[in-house]
């Protein structure tokens, strides 16, 4: 099956600080970017849910410090700011990987902000905060829900994922990989 229109949809961000929830709560880190580089994507607007596509990594990263303060919400992400260290993404950057991404509220969180993450289906070897991602989204899995545990939300995760790597192993998806976009 191929992409159906208007996948697929490309977009060129860069890494920013979420909730610090992804791999605290969950072990399933997600790398946030900014949610009006979602919403200028020409995926129709309030199309909130769980996409799937490719992502690559490159650039130089930082690390993030987090600024709290007393009068912090905790519906909303945290005042945060990185430190460029200047150190390229080894080793896979560059290297398109398949990803599942969330956007909208987190129904389970009750986020007052909406959020745009996604999680690259690779075992990095360090964060990428800062980092530039380029994003191939190629359809739609599902709306946001709630959930009753943690662990029913994580386990939905897992068939996101499941999903995703089923998806894309088509000859119609596996094509976008090597687009143009990625080079
Ligand atoms: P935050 O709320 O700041 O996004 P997370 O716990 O979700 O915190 O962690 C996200 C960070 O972890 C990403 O910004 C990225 O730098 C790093 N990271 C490591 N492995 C992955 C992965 N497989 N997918 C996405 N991000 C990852
Ligand atoms: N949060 C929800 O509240 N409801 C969901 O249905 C939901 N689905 C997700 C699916 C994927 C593939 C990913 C990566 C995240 C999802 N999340 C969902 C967001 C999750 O709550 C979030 O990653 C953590 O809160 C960390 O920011
Ligand atoms: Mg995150």
């Amino acid at each position: 099956m191929p992409p159906v229109l208007p996948y697929p949809v490309f977009i060129d961000s860069h890494v920013i600080g979420g909730f610090g929830r992804g791999s605290s709560d969950l072990g399933i880190p997600t790398a946030n970017i900014p949610p009006s580089d979602f919403l200028a994507s020409g995926i129709p607007k309030g199309q909130t849910g769980i996409y799937f596509g490719f992502a690559k990594i490159s650039g130089t990263y930082g690390t993030l410090v987090r600024h709290p303060s007393p009068e912090d919400d905790a519906s909303k992400p945290p005042s945060t700011e990185i430190v460029q260290t200047e150190k390229p993404i080894l080793p896979a950057d560059g290297v398109v990987l398949p990803m599942v991404m969330s956007v909208g509220w987190n129904p389970f969180y009750g986020n007052s902000e909406p959020s745009a993450e996604v999680h690259i289906v690779h075992k990095f070897v360090d964060q990428f905060y800062g980092a530039d991602i380029k994003l191939a989204v190629l359809g739609y899995i599902r709306p946001e829900k709630n959930f009753e545990s943690v662990d029913a939300l994580i386990e939905e995760i897992m068939t996101d994922i499941r999903k995703s790597k089923e998806y894309l192993a088509e000859d119609g998806f596996k094509l976008i990989e090597s687009s143009e976009f990625f080079k």
